[in-house]
């Protein structure tokens, strides 16, 4: 029985009568259980204690992290991996809030997930009566998600979570927030009444078919190109039109661009791969198509030097939300559908009379990227005490690519930067990193929900400050016995471990403890720490991590002064003017 079972005696015309009941806290969780939302990543306390408790004991996996922002970033990467909303769980007002940052950043990301959040009743929070942990958090929510719900009564239970699974994962995906006032937890309705009430979402994400005009423009636009491009999105990991995508590429013979988290949807060494001759494929390339990919900052809006002359662009763009076209330059054919069918579309018209890119564009591209390849491959060998980004990098990048199934989260500055050039990935949505904000802090979260959602072995490579936004997850980690290898790339700081106080009063201001053991955090819950100072010994010890499934942190020791300011986005730090004087 998914019910209460209560019974309650009713005196009906003088005969005893009985009736099943069931009550708020039950019809959450029927509502998630009915549409295939058996996990949830949350924090307990006042006034969701039992909704935890009850979910779990009705077969559900409930997550309990030690911070709501990581169990946040957990549900928002399940979103991403599974495309059904992840859920994170909160208590009110500071636990809400805690979870907010992670609401707001999948939103950012667009990775559906679900916030649902205790709150107080209304009749106190309007009248600022000062509840405990009393806030207006439906209004708060408003602008950082893509739709936000409060339920009053039970018998809307189920109508708020279908309408909150469909704004998450329809259209664009991205946040939404569910707002629950302690006492609608507490109401009690009939059961049939109540499993009557739930929701199961037909196709919660509609196919959006492109219209062929458009899809005969895009076309019109490729064939008329010299050099043409596509640059790969998360957009296009999150549709999982692998296939598709792939038989675009391959069919047309155009060279491709993975974003970061685009990496492995093809394999980084596939012939077809420009990502190691980045600069010289943005600059050149006349018609770029963007498959699921925004041309915001991450790609220089699309404009300036990185993009060569001023006007030598065309550009077609492949998108689930139309008001996503023209958002920086001018969109030449703009391609409004979801990815799976927008590419079936392209494809349709791709017979055996398409002309592959002219030799000369590939050819050059091709010799860009082997001679960067090579470039690159002296300095990723030797084994190095302390180790640089450089040579740690390069034992990782062999364990991934002898183990392509394994997940891979990344964050940092210089440790991002690096590993995101450095280690290929070989399988689609195998690679998780700080996303559209560059936000610090997602680490563990990820690598958690990676582990929940895939089963695979997970390699976390950290930035030390990077790690410290959400390391006592690791606690988190042993605690479920997660298969999670953390490396915290440890080079005493924030880009470097080298800053001073000019004063001479305090450390300077980006610097950590010296010679910090990480490896000791994780000892303290039973799991395995390794200190690595090596490129062989950093190999050694990940290998065992991803061979025994147990949670491991290797505090692999860097060079201090080996990284640079802000890593590869230096340039967008303002410079002061009174500084450069003195
Ligand atoms: P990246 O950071 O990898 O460049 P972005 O996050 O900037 O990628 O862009 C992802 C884009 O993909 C967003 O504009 C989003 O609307 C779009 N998108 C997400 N899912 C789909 C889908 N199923 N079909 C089409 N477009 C999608
Ligand atoms: N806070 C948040 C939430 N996100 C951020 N991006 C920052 C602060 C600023 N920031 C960066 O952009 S990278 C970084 C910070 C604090 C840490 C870099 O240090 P690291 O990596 O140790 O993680 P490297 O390898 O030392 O460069
Ligand atoms: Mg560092």
């Amino acid at each position: 029985m998914n019910v209460t079972g209560a019974v309650l005696e009713k005196d009906a015309g003088g005969a005893e009568a009985s009736q099943t009941l069931t009550d708020g806290f039950h019809l959450v969780i029927d509502a998630l259980k009915l549409n295939e939302i058996n996990t949830i990543y949350g924090v307990p306390g006042i006034p969701i204690t039992d909704l935890g408790r009850l979910a779990q004991a009705q077969g559900m996996r409930v997550l309990s992290f030690r911070h709501e922002q990581n169990a946040g970033n957990a549900a928002a990467i399940a979103g991403y991996l599974t495309k059904k909303p992840g859920i994170c769980l909160t208590v009110s007002a500071p636990g809400f809030l805690n979870g907010l940052t992670a609401l707001a950043n999948a939103t950012t990301n667009c990775f559906p997930m679900i916030l649902i959040s205790g709150s107080s009743e209304r009749e106190v929070v309007d009248l600022q009566q000062g509840d405990y942990e009393e806030m207006d958090q439906l209004a708060i929510a408003k602008p950082l998600c893509k739709a936000a719900f409060r339920v009053l009564h039970a018998e809307d239970i189920g109508i708020a979570v279908a309408r909150a699974i469909r704004a998450a994962v329809s259209g664009r995906p991205g946040g939404v927030y569910l707002d629950l006032p302690a006492k609608l937890f507490a109401q009690v309705m009939d059961a049939e009444k109540g499993a009557a009430s739930l929701v199961k979402v037909i196709d919660p994400a509609p196919r959006q078919l492109p219209a062929p005009d458009a899809v005969t423009r895009a076309i019109d636009q490729l064939k008329s190109a010299a050099k043409p491009l596509i640059i790969l999105g998360k957009g296009a990991a999150y549709a999982q039109a692998d296939d598709a995508i792939r038989a675009l590429v391959e069919k047309t013979g155009i060279p491709y661009l993975p974003m970061s988290m685009a990496k492995g949807l093809l394999p980084d060494d596939h012939p077809l791969s420009a990502g190691a001759a980045r600069s010289m494929a943005l600059k050149e390339a006349d018609v770029v198509l963007l498959l699921g990919a925004r041309l915001n900052w991450l790609l220089s809006h699309g404009k300036g030097k990185q993009w060569g002359a001023p006007g030598s662009k065309r550009f077609i763009q492949v998108d689930i939300e139309p008001r996503e076209m023209d958002s920086n330059v001018e969109i030449a054919a703009p391609l409004v559908g979801d990815i799976g069918s927008c590419v079936e579309a392209l494809l349709a018209q791709i017979g055996p009379d398409w002309q592959a890119p002219p030799a000369d564009w590939t050819g050059a591209l091709r010799d860009k990227v082997e001679g960067n390849v090579a470039k690159m491959a002296p300095k990723l060998v030797g084994n190095t005490a302390p180790m640089n980004f450089h040579t740690a990098l390069g034992a990782l990048k062999q364990i991934i690519k002898e183990r392509p199934e394994a997940m891979l989260v990344n964050e940092g500055a210089n440790t991002l930067d690096f590993a995101r050039s450095i280690i290929d990935m070989h399988r689609p949505r195998k690679r998780i990193d700080v996303g559209t904000w560059g936000v610090m802090g997602i680490g563990m979260g990820a690598a958690i929900a990676a582990a929940v959602e895939t089963g695979h072995p997970v390699l976390a490579v950290e930035g030390d400050s990077a790690f410290g936004f959400s390391g006592m997850e690791v606690e988190t980690i042993c605690r479920y016995e997660l298969p999670v290898c953390v490396v915290v790339f440890n080079n005493n700081g924030i880009y470097r471990g080298t800053d001073t106080d000019p004063t001479g009063r305090d450390p300077g201001t980006t610097v950590f403890v010296k010679g910090s053991r990480y490896d000791k955090m994780i000892e303290a819950f039973g799991g395995h720490g390794v200190n690595a100072t090596t490129p062989d010994e950093l190999s050694r010890a990940v290998n065992e991590a991803m061979d025994s499934r147990r949670p491991t942190l290797i505090n692999a020791v860097i060079d201090e002064a080996a990284g640079t300011e802000s890593g590869r986005i230096g340039n967008l730090n303002p410079q002061s003017a009174l500084a450069k004087k003195t």
